[in-house]
């Protein structure tokens, strides 16, 4: 089966095989008139985005944050491979600072993430193959990780990605490996609920829109685990989308997921203007596909009932700090996934949703 776009992004062994790039004028559009209304007071539901605390150094990203969102997914400081230090010790000035900003603005933090495949620092790899010793130091990683921000966050993503590319198989990873594909997600549910009894527990995955194989497999395994009374409290939807996702597609996928009648986290959506496969639209035309799935995926999101109506993540505030410019990733820098400009300015895109929210 051919990967799509997202699944070679998320490769580690991505080669950048991006396409042409996109052009960096926005079409020419005029503004609606008078300032930004604020997101965070349109929508029904907790509104949010990605931040890393770094990014509160420049002005008006903070600013922004602030003004529009609800909820914050932090985008990197509370995983292992910003936590774990090479000797074990465990640093947290990141998640802090996020944490003291959310609190000072009154936003709701979304702890991202305990357990991920492609996050294994050397400290845990030494210990490949040795079942005991791993396990212990899983344990006091999720117990230690999870009760220190117990109180302060509203969820945790505990094991994220945990559906191959391809859909059909849940992934080899070390703690897979050593710990067991269901047991190790199993052990992570039950000590971050432990630890953090009031945090809703998600599992989060990609391409659920666009390989439902891979939505039946990930559907299987929450509900295999709500089967087994495993403490999960909710699914996260990724929605890394590209421009040529088919109408309809957001929509099928959200249904679906809420079928089995947990909250639905849209956990980062971010919409590329660089195509998945061979779109030959004007870069007009790209624009204008990328307002209309913003506006699918709020409104199917708005269709769910409402106690399942979680929150809806964007995964970053700015174009230019999107994870899709990057080119470590076979990003585009000249991609413009997100609502406000280089500069912070809200595109045509931000005003579509503003209407969108505004229901
Ligand atoms: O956007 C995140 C980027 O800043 C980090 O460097 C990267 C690795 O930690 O992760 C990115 O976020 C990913 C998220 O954690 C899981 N889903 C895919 C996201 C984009 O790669």
């Amino acid at each position: 089966m051919r990967l799509s776009r997202r699944a070679l992004l998320a490769s580690t062994l991505a080669l950048a095989a991006c396409d042409r790039p996109i052009g960096a004028t926005a079409a020419a559009q005029t503004p609606p008139k008078g300032s930004a209304p604020a997101l965070r007071d349109l929508a029904p539901y907790p509104f949010g985005t990605q931040l890393i605390s770094t990014e509160l150094d420049t002005p008006i990203i903070a600013e922004l944050a602030a003004r529009h969102f609800d909820q914050v997914n932090t985008g990197f400081e509370l995983k292992m491979e910003y936590i774990v230090q090479p000797d074990g010790r465990l640093r947290f000035e990141g998640g802090d600072r996020l944490a003291a900003f959310c609190r000072a603005n009154g936003q709701a933090i979304h702890a991202h993430t305990l357990v991920w495949y492609a996050d294994t620092p050397d400290w845990f790899a030494r210990l490949d193959g040795s079942r005991r010793a791993m396990e212990a130091a899983y344990d006091g990683y999720v117990r230690e990780v999870a009760g220190r921000y117990a109180g302060r966050v509203r969820a945790w993503d505990v094991v994220n990605e945990p559906v191959t590319d391809e859909g059909s198989d849940l992934r080899d990873s070390l703690w897979s490996r050593n710990l067991g594909q269901d047991g190790h997600f199993i052990r992570a549910f039950e000590l971050a609920h432990e630890a953090d009894p009031n945090a809703i527990l998600f599992t989060n995955d990609y391409n659920l829109e666009s390989n439902p194989t891979k939505r039946r497999t990930f559907l299987n395994l929450v509900e295999r685990m709500m089967n087994r009374g495993v403490p999960i409290g909710g699914i996260g939807t990724q929605c890394h989308v590209s421009v040529d996702l088919p109408a309809g597609a957001l929509t099928t996928a959200l249904r679906d997921i809420a079928s089995l009648g947990l909250p639905v986290h849209v956990s980062e959506f971010d919409c590329s203007l660089v195509p998945d496969g061979i779109f030959r639209g004007s870069q007009r035309e790209r624009e204008a596909d990328q307002i209309r799935l913003y506006e699918e995926a709020l409104e199917s999101y708005a269709a769910l009932p409402a106690r399942q109506q979680y929150g809806f993540t964007v995964w970053g505030v700015r174009d230019a700090e999107s994870w899709l410019r990057r080119t470590d990733y076979g990003g585009d820098p000249s991609d413009r996934p997100l609502l406000f400009d280089d500069l912070g300015q809200p595109k045509p895109v931000f005003w579509a949703v503003a209407e969108a929210l505004r229901g």
